[in-house]
């Protein structure tokens, strides 16, 4: 299976191949500040919080994607890996759902630039479910800044049977 398709995603890589370009340039810097304040994260369990991903080692949205949920009080673990159909095809992720970067926390797949605060609220609510998805590359979501531009976007519950339903739009 493809899972990236439609020129939509072309368009969407290549942006994201300028926001790599743009980084490299980037004083490698603004670790989060540890400790003290508050985070989204901090609203469930530290157990709940730790996080597995899965992405293409040249992918610059996934690193800044990274990055979001690191600055939001997660715990990661990076893969790099080749070839991403088969993690995307093991966690059950639907046709038309895909992103670029698959992670895994508490049960759930997260697919895509999805919020740090709506997977906070994913393992609070414990829905029944697989998991997030914010498929193609919407600009504006977190690790597809660019400047002040703001795609509408929806963050999609894909249910236990595959049908999903709109967990969140963005903006809000
Ligand atoms: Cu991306």
């Amino acid at each position: 299976m493809n899972y990236t398709r439609t020129g939509y995603l072309a368009l969407a890589a290549s942006v994201c191949g300028a926001v790599i370009a743009m980084q490299s340039t980037a004083p490698a810097a603004d670790q989060p500040a540890s400790g003290s304040k508050p985070t989204v994260a901090s609203k469930v369990p530290a157990a709940a919080t730790a996080l597995t991903v899965y992405k293409n080692a040249t992918c610059g949205c996934c690193g800044k994607w990274v990055e979001h949920m690191r600055q939001h009080g997660f715990k990661l673990t990076v893969h790099d890996v080749d070839n991403m159909s088969p993690i995307k095809e093991r966690v059950g992720l639907p046709y038309g759902m895909g992103s670029c970067h698959t992670a895994e926390i508490g049960g759930y797949f997260i697919e895509g630039h999805v919020p740090a605060a709506e997977v906070a609220r994913l393992l609070q609510e414990k829905p029944k479910a697989k998991g997030l998805a914010v498929p193609g590359m919407p600009i504006g979501s977190p690790g597809m800044e660019q400047g002040n531009q703001q795609q509408p976007y929806d963050v999609m519950l894909v249910k236990e049977d595959g049908s999903t339903s709109v967990f969140a739009h963005y903006p809000k």
